[in-house]
């Protein structure tokens, strides 16, 4: 399907591990090139120069949040690259679209086609020609608000959102949907962060994160649990390299020595890069087996249990936070006979780490009075991945480090607003009190039922029970699992309507109808008919604040999140149940409406004066427990008996390794910005493997031979994806890394996370084959 060496120009492969520190010269490097390979450089510096000051617009990287009182220009290289990849100037218009069928579009790797550049007008598909054609606005509102009323049941229709929508954008989408009839969201957050939602609501009764910014000026010891911010969320490395300097300990758990985790030195501070950072900022590192997070977890609870025991009989201080534990929990002596029950052995095998790395990992956790867990993808994408998050909220329940300074839950949220489109209602279980704030407000019935996840809304299409899909962002067909089987639902539809600001995958592989409708990104000036608006986001913190785009769009026929969806809920509900093009003439309007109805918006428009934006406020942090106990739970999960799936062992296949699908340095999601991985030394490809050279061998290959890569799975579906460099890489023995949306074919829409659903993208069993393409890297 993708063939990435097909981009602009085939580069030459090559693999060196890198010695450098993350975050300093080289990084500065990469961002210059950036710069100046784009067309318009200049602009693009004064713009990146403005971003998250006041006035200026978020970045729409990652969710990190910064201090609201710093006041000073923050970027990162990686925030340049999505910056300077939405700034472009090159268009995909009309006349691009004349020129390259559909067919031949398919044939261009997921690199070339977003390299193209901004979509710029209204497209909608024509079978005879096989080629998208202009359609106006109008026609464009029409032809979806014809396929939508056709529907037997609202029910069958899909509206999928990708986490970059504003506030705004967020809340209007969710009320046209509901007031249309159903709760169909499928979003992103549930391949990517739904486990910590679940999870964490169960628990402490909020499922996001309970710290602020400043927590982690006060913490003594930071775990960060599968996760790379050197990559994904590197303006995380500052606070990180602060704790260090204060004497904080940052713990570092991930199979992989990431770079940006080993050494980090920060580009703003020149000094520190002529040193090239020899000093380690972490003072440990473990590398458990893939899905071993759980069984550590419990592995050092059992550490803590046993030192309180000891302390107790030795009348010293003791371990667990006793008066948190009486006030605050519920469910400790469940969770204390839990671990009692769980073996060593168990423990051990499924970690794939020895006791003592575990007994380290206990003591720094005991020493520090103030403890901060953070975690991301290495932990959400398993099957057990809530039992996993429910864990970290267990330790940190044992010594009340949730709701003081210094300590809480970090989930560190992925893309700019995707927590924020989650409080807007953009959910497909809504919360109750949701639903009847809407109903009071707008007078309408709103839907009940629970709709349709991701993967539920693919298993709908591909059944035919779902006929329409809408994309408000992202590229469903590369960012969801079993690929084939997604292309396949999506061409099952009458329709397909993409809201995009750049050409991708998820626009070739469409309905029978099928629209393209080109958006104003982050960076845009967003000019509606009382002037140009601002929109709102929420950081991993909670902090809403404003956004104000800089740039003249490249086509007046761009419009606006907001505008798109007014325009589709017009044509399909009218003026009910709110004049939608009266609302979006001034977004402050909107922000009315969600003060109306959602808890902690109260004065919306005026607190957002205050430069930074404005806490939200979270009920744990504050150790109010939202629970049916009214208290915070701990949850007494059993460790899962096998790591690898039951249907897995079925095929009676004995895996080759455990593929995990990562992100490389160059990528924002399927959106491929170069080919290199610059931490991991890896440039110019990216159909890859990382393997242990052990493996390699026993596996019968040589480092540098292509292989073929097969998922293994009970359903008698062949998955596979070939001709994968195996590179020999330091990794734990029965490990395989490779990068998203590459693998994506390897992952069964039926390997979900328990309670979450997620596809578990970071672990597939799977078995080389020898490649038929057999050539050795330079
Ligand atoms: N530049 C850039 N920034 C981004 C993104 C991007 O693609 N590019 N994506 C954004 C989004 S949407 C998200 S969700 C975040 C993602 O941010 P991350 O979660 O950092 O993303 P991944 O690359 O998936 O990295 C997962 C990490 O977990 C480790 N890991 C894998 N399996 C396990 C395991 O079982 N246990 C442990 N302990 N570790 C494991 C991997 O080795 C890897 O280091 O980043 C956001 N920011
Ligand atoms: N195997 C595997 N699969 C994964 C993951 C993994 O780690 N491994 N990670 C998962 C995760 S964490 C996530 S979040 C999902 C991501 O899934 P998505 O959010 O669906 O994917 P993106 O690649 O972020 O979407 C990129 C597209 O968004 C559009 N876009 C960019 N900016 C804007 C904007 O401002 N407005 C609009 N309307 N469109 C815009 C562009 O057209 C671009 O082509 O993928 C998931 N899939
Ligand atoms: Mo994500």
């Amino acid at each position: 399907m993708s063939n990435h060496n097909q981009a602009d120009k085939t580069p030459t492969p090559r693999y060196k591990p890198y010695k450098g520190a993350a975050g300093g010269w080289g990084a500065l490097i990469s961002v210059t090139q950036a710069w100046l390979t784009s067309d318009n450089a200049l602009k693009n510096i004064r713009t990146m120069l403005k971003t998250n000051q006041n006035g200026g617009f978020d970045c729409p990287g990652c969710a990190w949040g910064d201090s609201p009182e710093s006041g000073m220009v923050k970027f990162c290289e990686n925030g340049a690259k999505a910056v300077n990849w939405e700034a472009t100037k090159r268009r995909v218009d009309a006349a691009f679209f004349a020129k390259h069928s559909v067919t031949a579009l398919l044939e261009q790797s997921d690199y070339w086609l977003e390299y193209q550049g901004r979509l710029t007008e209204p497209m909608v598909y024509d079978a005879v020609s096989d080629r998208y054609q202009p359609i106006s606005w109008d026609n464009a509102f029409k032809l979806i608000a014809r396929h939508l009323t056709s529907l037997t049941t609202p029910d069958q229709a899909e509206f999928y959102t990708s986490g970059r929508a504003s506030n705004e954008a967020a809340y209007l989408y969710q009320l046209f949907v509901r007031a249309y009839g159903t709760n169909n969201f499928p979003d992103c957050s549930n391949m990517c962060h739904e486990a910590s939602g679940v999870a964490l609501s169960q628990s402490v009764g909020v499922g996001k994160g309970t710290v602020t910014f400043d927590d982690f000026e006060h913490a003594d010891a930071i775990f960060v649990w599968g996760q790379n911010p050197g990559t994904n969320h590197p303006r995380m490395l500052e606070p990180l390299r602060e704790a260090v300097q204060r004497g904080a300990q940052v713990v570092c758990i991930n199979p992989l020595k990431e770079r940006g985790l080993e050494r980090f030195q920060h580009p703003q501070h020149p000094i520190e890069m002529l040193t090239n950072g020899d000093r380690p900022t972490n003072t440990a590192y473990f590398r458990p087996a893939l899905g071993g997070d759980m069984a550590m977890m419990r592995g050092m609870a059992k550490f803590l249990l046993q030192w309180e025991r000891e302390a107790q009989a030795q009348q010293a201080p003791s371990v667990f936070d006793h008066d948190f534990l009486n006030e605050h929990t519920g469910g400790v002596l469940d969770y204390l006979a839990s671990i009692d029950d769980t073996p060593w052995e168990q423990i051990v095998e499924q970690s794939g780490l020895p006791m003592g790395e575990i007994e380290l990992a206990a003591k720094m956790y005991l020493k520090a009075n103030n403890v901060i867990m953070c975690w991301a993808m290495g932990i959400t994408q398993h099957r057990h991945s809530v039992a996993t998050i429910q864990e970290i909220a267990n330790l940190m329940l044992l010594r009340g480090n949730i709701g003081r300074p210094g300590a809480g839950l970090c989930p560190v949220r992925g893309h700019s607003n995707v927590q924020g489109d989650r409080t807007m209602g953009i959910n497909e279980r809504p919360p109750v009190f949701l639903l009847d704030a809407l109903e009071k407000r707008f007078q309408f019935k709103v839907p009940r039922s629970n709709g349709h996840n991701v993967v539920e809304a693919i298993h709908a299409m591909l059944d035919g029970r779902a006929k329409v899909f809408i994309g408000l962002g992202g590229n469903f067909a590369q960012a969801t699992p079993d690929s084939p089987r997604t292309a396949e639902a999506l061409r099952n539809c009458a329709l397909t309507v993409q809201i995009s600001t750049k050409l991708n995958r998820s626009h070739l592989m469409h309905g029978k109808d099928a629209l393209i409708l080109p958006c104003l990104g982050r960076t845009d000036i967003d000019l509606q008919a009382e002037g140009p608006q601002a929109v709102t986001v929420e950081d991993s913190f909670s902090m809403v604040h404003a956004s104000n785009g800089q740039l003249q769009p490249l086509s007046r026929e761009m419009r606006s999140e907001p505008a798109i969806i007014a325009g589709i809920a017009a044509a399909t509900l009218g003026n009910h149940p709110v004049d939608w093009n009266w609302l979006i003439a001034d977004y402050r309007r909107i922000r009315d409406l969600i003060a109306d109805t959602l808890p902690g918006f109260k004065d919306f428009n005026q607190r957002l004066e205050h430069p930074g934006g404005f806490y939200l406020g979270n009920s744990a942090a504050e150790r109010r427990w939202n629970t049916a106990s009214a208290r915070a739970n701990f949850k007494a999960n059993l460790l899962p008996m096998d790591l690898v799936n039951e249907r897995v062992r079925a095929t009676g296949q004995v895996p080759d390794l455990i593929l995990q699908s990562m992100r490389s340095h160059d990528q924002y999601n399927t959106t491929i910005y170069g080919l290199d991985d610059r931490y991991r030394g890896v440039r110019g490809q990216r159909e890859v493997v990382f393997v242990n050279e052990a493996d390699i061998i026993r596996l019968g290959f040589q480092p540098g031979q292509k292989a073929d890569l097969i998922a293994i799975w009970d359903d008698g579906r062949e998955r596979r994806v070939n001709g994968f460099t195996l590179l020999a890489f330091d990794i734990p023995a029965g490990q395989a890394a490779a990068y998203y949306p590459e693998v994506n074919p390897l992952v069964p829409l039926e390997s979900v996370g328990a309670g979450s659903h997620t596809p578990t993208s970071k672990f597939v069993a799977i078995r080389l084959e020898r490649s038929a393409q057999s050539n050795r890297i330079a």
